[in-house]
């Protein structure tokens, strides 16, 4: 036995998401990334391509798509609309269908919009503290509904893989807008 205690090589702010060290990544996306998943393409053609619309830190400490594994990550998405759509991930299916993954909000408000491959959508509000299982076959996407970064954890299998092609193709069944200062689900 290694009688020697290690220092773990990895650090994660419980206050903040932040995640520092060893195995993590950081995925950035802005919003000339994913312009085509917005309602309003007119809207889109006005605004700043290069602005920040998410950042993904994630720890991984396995392969991608090894069994038995997991990830950990935190996702911090930027107040704002693209006309009156609220900012938003890309959202995915897993592409290993039946493997669920938990979100928790850090910080900010926002809404969970979790669709079956039926396209039935619910959608569960995310404030300090809120937990969120998402189970498998469920495609799930975040939006910010406040006026400050929208900071989620998340973690996942190792093997569950990103189906972003069927979201790309045909999107989600509902929409999330601001109308007068409320959140508002419309299908399209
Ligand atoms: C969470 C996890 C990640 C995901 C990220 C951003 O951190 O679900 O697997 O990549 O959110 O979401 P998306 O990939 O849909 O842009
Ligand atoms: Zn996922």
């Amino acid at each position: 036995m290694n009688s020697k205690i290690m220092k773990v090589a990895t650090i994660y702010s419980t206050m903040t998401g932040r995640l520092k060290g060893e195995d993590v990544k950081e995925t950035v996306r802005k919003l000339g990334d994913i312009a085509g998943i917005f309602e309003d393409q007119n809207a889109v053609k006005t605004m700043d391509m290069d602005m920040l619309a998410y950042r993904v830190e994630s720890h991984h400490p396995v392969d991608e798509g090894k069994s038995g594994g997991l990830f950990f990550g935190t996702s911090y998405l930027q107040a704002g609309k693209v006309g009156s759509e609220y900012f938003m991930t890309k959202g995915h299916f897993h592409s290993n269908r039946d493997t669920a993954e938990y979100y928790w909000c850090i910080s900010g408000q926002g809404c969970l919009l979790l669709m079956d491959e039926e396209g039935e959508v619910t959608a569960e509000s995310m404030e300090e503290g809120s937990l969120h299982y998402i189970p498998g076959n469920i495609a799930h996407r975040i939006a910010n509904t406040g006026d400050s970064e929208l900071v989620v954890g998340a973690c996942w299998p190792s093997d569950a893989g990103h189906d972003y092609g069927t979201i790309a193709e045909s999107g989600f069944s509902y929409r999330l807008f601001d109308v007068d200062g409320v959140p508002t689900l419309r299908k399209g």
